[in-house]
């Protein structure tokens, strides 16, 4: 009799610890997910910038053709880098990961308001430029 319950005892015990080392596998799977979501948005946001960069130079360089190239490729770069933000932050990866559940809720809140933020300052860029946006449509 105490033979079978400590092989039994033994047996729950082994199936808890499989249990909590498969949640620990799914969150530390969820946590990578996040860090490369944020590796994107990082690069978004720094493609966002540049691009406005090229907007702006585009507009005051005085080299007529490429002016108009570089407002075109700055303009490109500031919406993409705006859709990878969004795409990370409300995409179909994001979607199925809320649905599965299962990851850190502290870094997945962060993740969001950095997002938000990134999207923030791209918008203030956008209104800064906003007359490259216009001068686009005049040439
Ligand atoms: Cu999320």
């Amino acid at each position: 009799m105490k033979t079978l319950t400590v092989t039994v005892i033994s047996a729950i015990a082994l199936l808890f610890s499989f249990a909590a080392q498969a949640g620990q596998a799914e969150k530390e799977k969820t946590m990578h997910e996040m860090h490369a979501m944020m590796r994107m948005m990082d690069n978004a946001l720094c493609q966002a910038l540049e691009g406005a960069n090229l907007m702006m130079f585009g507009q005051m360089s005085g080299a007529d053709k490429i002016d108009r190239d570089m407002i075109e490729r700055g303009t490109t770069m500031v919406n993409d880098g705006k859709a990878v933000i969004l795409k990370m932050l409300a995409g179909s990866e994001m979607k199925a990961m809320h649905k599965e559940g299962g990851y850190n809720d502290k870094v997945m809140h962060d993740l969001h308001a950095l997002g938000d933020r990134m999207l923030h300052v791209i918008e203030e860029v956008e209104k800064l430029h906003g007359e490259a946006f216009k001068e686009m449509g005049k040439k």
